[in-house]
């Protein structure tokens, strides 16, 4: 049993545990399907995610939460719980047990976005404006469904003036900058005291209840504003996973939101033993260099990794962008590439599968009206539409994710990981998994290649200029279909895009057009004709 599911779990590309994958069976690609109701997540797993090969799904936050409605309601209330209930806009409880189940059973992974840091807004006000009708009193901090009160709060910690965290980056008190960032209310979000018993037993209760309903992991919301030694006690109490899907003994699979781009004293280092970290400086260097700013070209990525500043590769969950950068919160700033810029953005996530570097988080998002105003917030450009929740029926409930006969998905979906490049990019880097990167070559502009071991092979355009040369690709000779301008048919013998022949000495020729649409070119063992 145990041999096969690491099979399994090898051809999906990502382990079962955190400390299986470091191990055995290294990672590739989880796809965060934000907002997207548990229904649709469930028929997305079997009809289209465990097909193409993707290793898991990031879930929107499944707790209970405030509703926010100024007037309409905006993504982010679901960053404010009210208990540990599991219904939301994406569902009933019912709904996410199924839709958790039903996944599992396809091979695809779960993981869940917890919001364990803060409970809602200071500023919430009292009633049940709640996604499952629990009361609750934000003023006096009571929160009866969990139970929390008063004193599970940090209030008698916090030192600064307004309670909440003032400054991120206080040079000149280290230690007193970083225990506000962690005692004292992210942007007036009820700060939770991780160091008390009936909070860690109730947060880890939380996460116990979805790890025994079959997740495999979570992501692990503000982690900064949490002591790395409050959650390395939550951690330890978490159950194995379920072993209706997983081996006996696997643990969960975690990956925890540091945002750590230098210049604070909270590192991101200080969690990585404890799993995985996010990498924020990933997608924002390498927007800056698809973007070619400040004199950054693709020839510099021949080193790219932890000679750039990254952090070790093993505790890094790497993306192009992430549900906050996208619109101008968190952190990355003006560089971070999205979906709305999409010759650019396929450039940068093809880069991304196709390098060994990580765990790799894809996005899947929800188009929003755009207009951006004048300013900058946190130095990205602050859009005025930021708050826009998703795709929603006038009585605020979710609609669901339609899926035109093209394969693209309707109202306002973006489903940047159904786009056939990032999908076949996918396939890519499950089949390179555990390759070494070879056959690098440049031209010393912006114009690369390389390959992963003798399995795949990817070749980036992104000069001015016509890219026409004789590469090595490493890969044994035969003709190769090319990934990004089309793809094998069914029967294996036809190809709805380039054809690339490797000769017998490994090397084939590559021309891309610098106006293509999509200036690139790949291929892989599975894509040979
Ligand atoms: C909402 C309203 C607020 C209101 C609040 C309470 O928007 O106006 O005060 O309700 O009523 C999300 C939304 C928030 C929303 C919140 C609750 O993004 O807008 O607030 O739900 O509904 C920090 C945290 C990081 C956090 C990020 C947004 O460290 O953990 O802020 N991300 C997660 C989630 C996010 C969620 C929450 C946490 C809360 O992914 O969706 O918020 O659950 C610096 C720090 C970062 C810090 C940023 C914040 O970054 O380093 O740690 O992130 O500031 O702006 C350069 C620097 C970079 C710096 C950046 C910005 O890039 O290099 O370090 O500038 O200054």
């Amino acid at each position: 049993m145990k041999a096969r599911w690491c099979l399994l779990a090898l051809g999906l590309g990502l382990g079962v545990s955190h400390y299986h994958c470091r191990t055995r069976c290294g990672g590739t690609s989880i796809v965060h399907l934000f907002e997207w109701p548990w229904r649709d997540i469930a028929e997305e797993c079997e009809n289209y995610l465990a097909p193409n090969g993707f290793a898991a799904v990031q879930i929107s936050p499944p707790s209970e939460n405030v509703v926010v409605t100024q007037p309409w309601r905006p993504w982010w209330e679901r960053y404010q719980p009210i208990s540990y209930k599991l219904c939301s806009r994406s569902g009933t409880e019912q709904e996410l047990r199924d839709m958790i189940s039903r996944c599992n059973k396809v091979g695809v992974k779960i993981y869940a976005d917890v919001v364990i840091n803060h409970m809602c807004s200071a500023s919430a006000g009292e009633g049940r404006r709640s996604t499952c009708g629990s009361y609750f009193n934000a003023r006096e901090e009571e929160f009866p469904s969990v139970p929390y009160s008063a004193s599970h709060f940090n209030d008698d910690k916090c030192t600064t003036a307004s309670g909440n965290i003032e400054n991120y980056q206080d040079i000149y008190q280290l230690t007193a900058s970083a225990a506000q960032v962690r005692d004292c209310r992210l942007v007036g979000l009820l700060d939770l005291a991780h160091r008390k018993e009936h909070v860690r037993e109730r947060v880890a209760g939380y996460m116990n209840t979805l790890v025994d309903m079959g997740v495999a992991g979570f992501r692990v919301d503000a982690c900064k504003h949490m002591w790395p030694e409050d959650l390395k006690a939550i951690y330890g109490r978490l159950h194995n996973l379920n072993t209706e899907w997983f081996p006996e003994g696997s643990k969960p699979f975690v990956y925890q939101e540091v945002i750590d781009l230098g210049g604070e004293p909270i590192k991101a280092s200080e969690y990585s033993r404890l799993g995985h970290v996010t990498e924020f400086k990933y997608g924002a260097k390498l927007g800056s260099v698809i973007r070619r700013w400040n004199g950054d070209k693709l020839a510099d990525l021949k080193t790219w990794g932890e000679s750039w500043g990254l952090m070790p590769s093993d505790q890094a969950l790497v993306f192009v962008d992430n549900h906050d950068n996208q619109r101008g919160h968190g952190a990355g700033g003006a560089s971070i590439l999205t979906f709305w810029e999409p010759r650019m953005y396929k450039m940068a996530v093809a880069f991304m599968l196709a390098h060994p570097y990580g765990v790799t988080r894809l996005m899947s998002s929800y188009r929003w009206d755009r207009s951006l105003v004048e300013g900058r917030v946190g130095g990205s450009c602050q859009d005025q539409n930021d708050w826009m929740g998703p795709p929603s029926y006038p009585d605020g409930s979710t609609k669901p994710v339609p899926i035109n006969p093209d394969g693209s998905c309707g109202e306002g979906w973006v489903c940047e990981h159904r786009w056939h490049q990032i999908r076949n990019m996918v396939m890519f880097r499950n089949v390179a998994h555990g390759q070494p990167l070879l056959n690098w070559w440049d031209n010393g502009g912006n114009q690369i290649a390389f390959g992963r071991g003798d399995r795949g092979f990817i070749v980036i355009n992104n000069d001015d200029c016509t890219l026409d040369a004789l590469l090595q690709t490493g890969m044994p000779a035969g003709s190769y279909c090319d990934v990004i301008s089309g793809q094998r048919t069914a029967a294996g013998m036809g190809c709805t895009g380039k054809r690339i022949t490797v000769g017998e000495d490994g090397r084939a020729h590559f021309t891309i057009k610098a106006t293509e649409q999509d200036p690139f070119v790949a291929i892989h063992a599975g894509s040979k004709l």
